[in-house]
């Protein structure tokens, strides 16, 4: 199942309604006009597939799109995670890794359950989930406070959360609740954290981190999945410390440093096992004043962003 030949497809997402801050849709554009794909493409040597497009989706978008059962913007955040769904699958079937650049982290419903239904289908396996973030994004509707789907994606993925207006979404397009690790928690919901302990869902706090160190940590969440199955792996740039992140929607203090992060990114490279990845949560916009969005903090949370990316392909490798 390992993907071949450096074959890369690459997704753009320029979505922003899975939260309430303009300048989350425009994190792919920073991403990709810092050089990114041109590095993987020139030093990496990766074979990038990607259409040339940052899709924004906006015929996929209702006119208007009224909150239903405290879930904001759900026809617009379905919608287009079922187009999503349908380009990762698109790569994922043919074995190619996958990169989904967001995008507000909404966008893993559809990269990651597209990626899973590929591996489904070619290996009869689930896909496992390592997700990096400040918070556990695993709020139902009903648990939310925000009614951001930002913070639900998790509990669809994992079948916690259901909706018609997600429909789309079937039973073996799903992730195991025991295939799931979190890595960076620090701002869980206290309805999150019942679900966390209640499914007894693995999860490495930036105090497990503390204690053990990145490298223990890593050991034990592949431990933990076992190593016979993909991996898939949506980092949320929040989970970075605000110091080498500022440039999001959601910043926590007491964060990863950019070296755990990459680390992070490296270990799952050297697993030889990562078929998808999402970066997310990029904001270029966030702290821009009048007089222009191109401050050191813009330029330093897509120069991170750029830096996981990398390591999660191998640049680490000597
Ligand atoms: N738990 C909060 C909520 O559900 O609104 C905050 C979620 C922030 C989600 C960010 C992207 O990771
Ligand atoms: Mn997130
Ligand atoms: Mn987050
Ligand atoms: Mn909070």
């Amino acid at each position: 199942f390992l993907p071949s030949n450096n074959d890369l497809g690459v997704v753009a997402v320029a979505f922003s309604g899975g939260q309430g801050k303009a300048g989350v849709d425009a994190g792919p554009d920073a991403l990709i006009k810092a050089g990114l794909l041109l590095q993987l493409q020139d030093d990496l040597s990766y074979k990038i597939h990607h259409d040339g497009q940052i899709h924004n989706y906006r015929d996929l978008m209702p006119e208007t799109d009224p909150t239903v059962d405290n879930m904001k913007r759900p026809r617009g955040c379905s919608a287009v995670n079922q187009r999503l769904h349908e380009q990762t699958y698109e790569h994922a079937k043919d074995g190619k890794l996958v990169l989904t650049l967001g995008g507000d982290h909404s966008i893993a419903i559809g990269s990651i359950s597209g990626v899973a239904r590929a591996v489904r289908e070619r290996l009869d396996k689930p896909l496992a989930v390592i997700w990096v973030d400040a918070h556990a994004d695993i709020n139902t509707y009903e648990t939310s406070g925000s009614g951001n789907v930002h913070g639900m994606p998790v509990a669809f993925l994992t079948g916690l959360c259901k909706h018609e207006i997600f429909s789309w979404l079937k039973d073996e397009h799903q992730i195991p609740l025991t295939k799931l690790v979190y890595i960076g928690l620090r701002d869980v919901d206290s309805g999150e954290k019942k679900i966390l302990r209640e499914n007894k869902i693995k999860a490495f706090s930036m105090h497990d981190i503390d204690r053990h160190g990145i490298g223990k940590v890593i050991d034990m969440a592949l431990e933990y999945i076992g190593d016979d199955i993909p991996i898939h792996l949506s980092f949320d740039v929040d989970a970075l410390d605000p110091v080498h992140a500022p440039s999001t929607g959601t910043p926590v203090r007491g964060g990863l440093t950019l070296r755990e992060g990459d680390f992070i990114c490296e270990s799952l490279h050297e697993t030889g096992r990562l078929v998808g990845m999402d970066l997310v949560e990029v904001n270029p916009m966030i702290l821009a004043k009048e007089g222009g969005a191109d401050t050191w903090q813009v330029t330093e949370t897509v120069r991170a962003g750029c830096s996981l990316v990398r390591c999660a392909l191998g640049e680490s490798l000597l």
